[in-house]
């Protein structure tokens, strides 16, 4: 299926299900859920990192490219899942983490061990001043430096102080790089999620960032271009059918264009993030707004219709590991969470590019809804829970805050029936179950012919069916409408107009003869029409389809 008209489903290793009763989800557990996957009729299933890691970032933090952490399983259960994956038609995408190395990783221990060549595969600098060598800022909060005492440098992290960042200057380095994407690929693995892909060129001169932290001297980086084609030419792009997303931190249209247009030679499509930044004040995600409608809207449509006009493919998302739940972000979790859910679906589904869904984003879970600091254990949460603490914040508007955003609320075990734990685990589970697993799970979902999964499934089968919905033009309508998301899709003769209310709220649309079109399908069990008013209920999401005669 090629990826245009395919669709993507995120497992998070880690909280997926666990078949040995440790409380920590594996290998063996993806392979027992194959079928229900199938069923929704996904084409790919991207695995987050499931190497070798002391798991401070839950395997972002890499210590070996090329084997299986033992906690996931072997590299057998590896290749049974892809041998059992391709028998039901579904490819694995491999998440492969580029930027950065763990501290526990061979290369930067040995480096630590004063081996010149391995001080050179990471980015060590001489002090300024006493002092970091830049005023550059962790994105888990804190100084981007790490002072090594018994070689008087820094090293830089972007992330957490036991991620090191790669020298990819070195051009040791990248052909290392190239051998651990090789390996995978001749393992049958059809695709690759690249893990903040866009940060891996460096500035030749590190210096202090007097308007931000740092992030504009080394995303979309001077060297980008040139090392994305190196690596689609030495790796992937020797395979025909093998497809990659780059994960693009902070990055631009106007470079996504690039990363994704197939003329350039580098990735097949990216993931961009300004959209699941509507809810953060001032940019910051650590704080509690609304999040802003019409700037969602805005963000969608203009990354919709400039990327098709310049070439390039968008992953779609709502959701990963890193965000919270979606439909008790941009929905209602409580009172409309079907509804709001089905509406949220049907917005990525019916746009142009390749939707992704994040495990449990099929039956509607929500985020964690944890009472206590306890139950976190996602460093990025814990550090700004320090953080954020320091500055003197009152504890409930801290836990408010987690509650929001923090990254293990899409984390927590999937829910897959209504025993202790929602099934996912006969031990302790690493990071608590959510409460409400006895009323969503996928057992009571597969049961209910009316359930979000089946919306899902009922979308996958769309875009499978209609060249309108995969490689259709783009162009949204009632731009300045305060509460409905609405696009037109067009191809030849064929037209899809998609409505999605996004509040509970009613509303009239108007649609010219709306008589000549057929309901491809909504999230209410009829539609109300009135000559050529639409009626719309809470949250109600309709798609029309019709063939120009
Ligand atoms: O995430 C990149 C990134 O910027 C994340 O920090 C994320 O956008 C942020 O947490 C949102 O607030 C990738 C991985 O998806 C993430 O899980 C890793 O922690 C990170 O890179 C470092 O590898």
């Amino acid at each position: 299926m090629s990826f245009e008209k395919s669709v993507v489903y995120q497992i998070y290793p880690k909280s997926f299900r666990d078949t040995t009763g440790n409380g920590r989800g594996d290998l063996r557990g993806v392979i027992e859920k194959l079928d229900y996957i199938n069923e929704l009729g996904v084409d790919y299933i991207w695995l987050t990192p499931i190497y070798p890691s002391p798991m401070n970032d839950n395997g972002y933090d890499v210590a070996d490219y090329t084997s299986i952490n033992p906690d996931f399983g072997s590299m057998e259960d590896f290749e049974l899942l892809v041998a059992e994956a391709e028998r039901r038609g579904i490819s694995i995408m491999l998440d492969m983490v580029f930027n950065h190395t763990s501290t526990e990783h061979e290369w930067f221990k040995r480096a630590l061990a004063g081996e010149k060549k391995y001080q050179d595969y990471y980015i060590f600098k001489d002090p300024v001043d006493g002092k970091a060598p830049t005023n550059w800022v962790s994105k888990f909060g804190g100084s981007a430096w790490e002072y090594v005492e018994d070689m008087g440098k820094y090293y830089l992290h972007l992330f957490d102080v036991t991620q090191a960042d790669l020298n990819w200057e070195n051009p040791e380095v990248r052909e290392e790089i190239y051998a651990a994407a090789n390996f995978w690929l001749e393992k049958g693995v059809k695709g690759f999620r690249l893990d903040v892909i866009n940060l891996i060129s460096k500035p030749d001169i590190y210096e202090d960032d007097t308007i931000g932290d740092g992030r504009r001297f080394y995303t979309d980086g001077p060297r980008i271009h040139e090392y994305l084609k190196e690596l689609n030419e030495r790796t992937f792009g020797r395979y025909e059918e093998v497809v990659t997303v780059g994960e693009m931190s902070s990055t631009s249209i106007e470079n996504c264009i690039r990363y994704s247009n197939p003329y350039e030679k580098e990735l097949s499509m990216t993931f961009s993030f300004h959209h699941l930044k509507v809810d953060y004040e001032n940019g910051d995600k650590w704080s509690l707004k609304d999040f802003d409608f019409k700037e969602l809207k805005k963000l969608l449509n203009r990354w919709q219709t400039e990327m098709d006009r310049g070439g390039g493919w968008n992953a779609l998302f709502w959701c990963n590991h890193d965000q919270p739940r979606v439909v008790s972000r941009f929905g209602d979790d409580v009172n409309y969470r079907s509804e709001s859910a089905k509406m949220l679906a049907t917005s990525v589904h019916m746009m142009k590019g390749t939707p992704y869904i994040y495990q449990g984003e099929e039956l509607s879970m929500t985020n964690a809804k944890y009472g206590s600091i306890d139950n976190y254990r996602d460093v990025e949460s814990l550090n700004y829970y320090e953080i954020l603490k320091g500055e003197g914040r009152p504890q409930d508007e801290i836990l408010k805050i987690l509650g929001e955003k923090s990254r293990d609320n899409s984390r927590t075990p999937m829910q897959w029936d209504d025993t202790v734990n929602g099934g996912f685990t006969s031990g302790e589970p690493w990071l608590a179950t959510t409460e409400n697993y006895r009323e969503i799970n996928s057992s009571r979902a597969l049961e209910d012919r009316d359930s979000v999964f089946y919306h899902y499934k009922k979308l996958i089968s769309l875009r499978r069916e209609y060249d309108v919905i995969s490689h259709g033009t783009f162009e949204p309508f009632m731009e300045e409408d305060e509460g409905i998301f609405a696009f037109k899709r067009r191809l030849e003769d064929e037209e899809v107009v998609v409505i999605n209310n996004f509040y509970p709220v009613k509303r009239e649309v108007e649609i010219e003869r709306i008589g000549e079109y057929e309901v491809l399908t909504s999230n209410y069990k009829d539609i109300h029409l009135e000559e050529e008013q639409l009626h719309l209920r809470e949250y109600e999401s309709i798609v029309l389809y019709k063939k120009n005669s």
